[in-house]
C-alpha cells in the first residue's frame, strides 16, 4: 500500500496500518466464515423474540452469525389484519395489525411491524440482513445507527456515499460485525420511509462481567425497548412537498411510543369515546429492570419523558456506559439513545408514562404528547390480559399535566451555563478510561455553524419567476438550513464505492468557496472536509440560532464522539463569538470523564463541542438528523484517509451513476 506521510502523523499512519491490515483479515475470514453460513443455513428469523441470536451473552462462546430477513414495502395503517381494531383492543395485536394512533393512512413497513422486526444480538456477532425492496416505485437502504461499520464501511447504508440505492424488486444483503454494544437503531435512509415507519432497534449485548451495570438492575428485557418517533397523519413525502412547495405544515401532532399511541378518537357502544391501545410495559415489584430509549424522530419535536411515581436512574447513551445519574425526567432529540434503570419499588399498580413534545411539538404549536402505561402484575383476578388491556392509571393526561418538575436530563437549549435543575450532556460522566482524543489541543478543528437562512434554494424558489424574497406569503417563505451557508450536493454515484470516479476538486467547504457570496446567494457543492488517518478532530459546532428557536440533533457516522462542552450563550451567536471565546480561553471542556455519543444537540444560539480520533477510514455521514433538513442538504462528508487508505468494497458490489449515450455512438441504424 501507498502512503503519503505528513510529517506529525506517520507513526499514526504506521500504527493505523497493522490495525488496517488486522481488518484486512478479518474481513477475509468474515467472507470465509459467510461460507460456511450459506453452507450450514443458519436459521433466518423473521421475529425478534425467537430469534437464536437473542441469547445470554457469555465471554467464551464465540460470535454468532445472526440472519434476518427483511421485507420493506408499502403498506397501511389498520388494514384488514387489524379486524376489529380498536373496538375489539385484543384484534389491535393480531400479526401484521398495525394500529398507529388510529389515523389511516399510508406507511412503510419493515415485516409489516412499526418498529420493525428487533435485533438482539451479543458484542462481535456478524449481522446478515437479506433487505428485500418491495416498494413499488422507491429505492431503500438501511443504516445501522451507532454501528461503526469499521471493518465493512460500504455497509453503512448511505446512499450515493457508501452505495447505491437498493432498487424496487431488488434484495441486498448488508453484513457487518455488532462491534458497538448498547442501544442502537436501523433505519431507512433515503427520503422519508423512517418516519412513514422503516425504523426497528438494534441492541448489543454484553457477557456479565464486562457490563459495569449489571448488578444495578436485575432483568434487560426485549419488551423494555421504547422506540419514540412523532407522527402524522399522512405519508412524510406528502407533509414534506407540502412544506416545501406550499404552505404545508412542519410539525408533527402527535408521537408513538413502539408504533402504539391514542391520538384519534373513536366512539364505541353509548358514544363512549375510544382509543387505540398505547404501549404497555410490565414489571414486577421489588424488581428493577433496564429500559432503553431510541428516538427515531423525525422533525423538531424533542420528547421528554416522565413516569408517574417513578424516577429514572440514568447508565448509558447513544451505547456507552456513564456513571448513574439519577433524574426526573428525560429528553430525548432524534437520533440518540438512552438506557435507565426503572426500580419498580412503588404499590403494585397502573402508572402513566407521559411524553411530552417540545419546541415545534410543543407549547407555541401542536402541543403533542403522548402515554404509555407501566403496569405492575397485579396479583389479582386481573391477571388475565384481555381484561388489563382495557385498564388504565388513574386521571387524564394532557399536554399541560405531562410535564413533571424535577432533575431534567439532556435540556431543550440549555447547555453548562444551566441551573441545578439540569443534567447537560458533557457532565455525564463516561464510564470507560478516557483515550488521547482528549489531550488538551487537538490536531484539526473545524467550525461548523448552521441556522436557516435566507436564500433560495432552487429546489423550491426559481429566480427570476418565484425568488426567496419574491414570496409574499410568509408561509411559503421556507428558509434552508445550511452547514456554513454550503447545501450538501449528493453526488450522482457513491464515494466510496465508486471512488476511482471522484474528481481532485470535487469536494469544497467553508475554505474552498470565499469567491462566492454563500451569504447572500444559494451555494450548493459536495460538501466535505478531509483529515489524515489517526488524527484527534475537534468540530465546534455553532447554531447561530437567529432564526427560529429551533434544536438540530447532529449525527456522525463512524464514530462515537466525545461530547466535552456545550453552551448557550443568548437568543443568537455568531461564529466570530464563538472564535473569540475560544481564542480567549472561555471555552471551558470537559477533557477529564465527558460522555462518548454519536448524535447530540446544540443549544439554540450557542456551541456544542465534540472530539475524536479518526481512526476509522471511509467517507462518513455528518448531519442533522431532523428528516426535512437532512433531505434539503444538511449534511457534509468527513473523509478520513487517502482514497487509497480506506478499504477497498467487495467484489461485484452494485455499481450506479449517470448515463448519457453520445450521440455519435451507440446507434446502427440498419
Ligand atoms: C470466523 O470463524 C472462526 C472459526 O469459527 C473464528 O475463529 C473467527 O473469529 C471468525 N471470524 C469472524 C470475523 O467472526
Ligand atoms: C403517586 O404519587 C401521587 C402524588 O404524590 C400520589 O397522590 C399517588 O397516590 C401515588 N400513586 C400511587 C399508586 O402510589
Ligand atoms: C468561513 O470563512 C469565512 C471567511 O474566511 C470566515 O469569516 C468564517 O468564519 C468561516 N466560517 C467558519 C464556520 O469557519
Ligand atoms: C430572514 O429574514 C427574516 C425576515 O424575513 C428575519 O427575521 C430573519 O432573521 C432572517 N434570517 C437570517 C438568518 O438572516
Ligand atoms: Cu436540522
Amino acid at each position: 500500500m501507498l502512503l503519503v506521510c505528513i510529517a506529525l502523523f506517520c507513526s499514526n499512519i504506521i500504527l493505523i496500518q497493522g490495525k488496517i491490515d488486522y481488518i484486512r483479515k478479518s474481513i477475509n475470514e468474515l467472507d470465509k466464515n459467510v461460507t460456511d453460513f450459506e453452507k450450514y443455513h443458519i436459521k433466518y428469523g423473521t421475529s425478534g423474540s425467537d430469534h437464536p441470536c437473542k441469547r445470554i451473552c457469555q465471554g467464551e462462546t464465540p460470535p454468532m452469525f445472526c440472519g434476518y430477513q427483511f421485507k420493506i414495502e408499502n403498506y397501511h395503517t389498520l388494514s384488514k389484519a387489524c379486524y376489529d381494531c380498536p373496538f375489539n383492543v385484543k384484534d389491535c395485536f393480531r400479526k401484521d395489525c398495525v394500529p398507529g394512533d388510529g389515523t389511516k393512512r399510508g406507511i412503510v413497513t419493515i415485516n409489516r411491524q412499526i418498529p420493525g422486526s428487533a435485533i438482539e444480538v451479543c458484542h462481535n456477532d456478524i449481522v446478515v440482513v437479506d433487505l428485500q425492496n418491495k416498494m413499488t416505485s422507491e429505492a431503500t437502504t438501511i443504516h445501522w445507527h451507532g454501528q461503526h461499520q469499521i471493518a465493512t464501511p460500504y455497509m453503512d447504508g448511505v446512499p450515493f456515499i457508501t452505495q447505491c440505492p437498493i432498487l424496487p424488486h431488488n434484495t441486498f444483503r448488508y453484513m457487518f460485525q455488532a462491534t458497538e454494544v448498547g442501544t442502537h437503531f436501523y433505519h431507512s435512509h433515503i427520503g422519508m420511509q423512517r418516519v412513514d415507519g422503516a425504523f426497528g432497534p438494534l441492541i448489543v449485548r454484553v457477557p456479565d462481567e464486562e457490563n459495569p451495570h449489571k448488578h444495578h438492575y436485575d432483568f434487560d428485557l426485549s419488551e423494555h425497548v421504547m422506540v419514540i418517533i412523532d407522527w402524522n397523519s399522512e405519508l412524510g413525502i406528502e407533509m414534506f412537498l407540502a412544506h416545501h412547495h406550499n404552505d404545508g405544515t412542519n410539525k408533527s401532532p402527535t408521537i408513538l411510543i413502539n408504533g402504539l399511541g391514542r391520538f384519534k378518537t373513536f366512539y364505541g357502544r353509548a358514544n363512549k369515546p375510544i382509543y387505540t391501545p398505547p404501549a404497555r410495559f410490565k414489571v414486577k415489584q421489588g424488581y428493577r429492570y433496564r429500559f432503553r430509549v431510541i428516538n427515531a424522530g423525525f422533525l423538531n419535536c424533542p420528547v421528554e419523558m416522565t413516569i408517574d411515581n417513578h424516577s429514572i436512574n440514568l447508565i448509558s447513551s447513544d451505547g456507552s456506559d456513564i456513571i448513574i445519574t439519577p433524574a426526573t425526567s428525560l429528553v430525548t432529540f432524534a437520533g440518540e439513545r438512552f438506557d435507565f434503570i426503572l426500580n419498580a419499588d412503588q404499590v403494585n399498580d397502573l402508572y402513566w408514562i407521559r411524553f411530552k413534545g417540545n419546541l415545534d411539538c410543543g407549547e407555541k404549536f401542536t402541543k403533542a404528547f403522548q402515554v404509555a402505561v407501566l403496569q405492575y402484575d397485579l396479583h389479582d383476578d386481573l391477571t388475565d390480559d384481555d381484561r388489563l388491556l382495557n385498564k388504565f392509571p388513574r386521571g387524564q393526561v394532557t399536554f399541560e399535566n405531562a410535564h413533571v418538575d424535577g432533575l431534567q436530563i439532556n435540556p431543550v437549549n440549555i447547555g453548562t451555563e444551566g441551573n441545578d435543575q439540569v443534567v447537560v450532556m458533557p457532565y455525564l460522566e463516561s464510564i470507560r478510561p478516557v483515550d488521547e482524543s482528549l489531550k488538551e489541543i487537538a490536531d484539526f478543528q473545524f467550525y461548523i455553524a448552521y441556522d436557516f437562512y435566507n436564500v433560495s434554494h432552487t429546489e423550491f424558489y426559481k429566480s427570476p419567476y418565484y425568488a426567496f424574497f419574491d414570496v409574499k406569503n410568509p408561509r411559503q417563505k421556507v428558509r434552508t438550513p445550511q452547514f456554513n451557508h454550503i447545501s450538501m450536493e449528493i453526488p450522482s454515484f457513491p464515494l466510496l464505492s465508486q471512488r476511482e470516479e471522484i474528481a481532485d476538486d470535487m469536494f469544497c467547504n467553508n475554505d474552498t468557496i470565499q469567491n462566492k457570496n454563500c451569504l447572500e446567494e444559494y451555494c450548493t457543492c459536495a460538501h466535505g472536509i478531509k483529515v489524515p488517518i489517526g488524527a484527534v478532530v475537534e468540530i465546534v459546532i455553532i447554531d447561530e440560532g437567529l432564526s427560529y428557536d429551533a434544536n438540530h440533533p447532529i449525527h456522525l457516522h463512524g464514530y462515537s464522539f466525545y461530547v466535552v462542552a456545550m453552551e448557550r450563550l443568548g437568543t443568537s451567536t455568531t461564529v466570530a463569538e464563538v472564535k473569540e471565546k475560544d481564542a480567549k480561553g472561555l471555552i471551558r471542556r470537559n477533557l477529564d470523564n465527558p460522555p462518548l455519543k454519536d448524535t447530540v444537540t446544540v443549544p439554540d444560539g450557542g456551541y456544542t463541542v465534540v472530539r475524536f480520533r479518526a481512526n476509522n477510514p471511509g467517507y462518513w455521514l455528518f448531519h442533522c438528523h431532523l428528516e426535512f433538513h437532512s433531505e434539503i442538504g444538511m449534511a457534509m462528508v468527513v473523509q478520513v484517509g487517502e482514497k487509497n487508505e480506506i478499504l477497498p468494497v467487495p467484489h461485484n458490489f452494485p455499481k450506479c451513476g449517470d448515463y448519457s449515450l453520445d450521440p455519435m455512438e451507440g446507434m446502427h441504424w440498419s
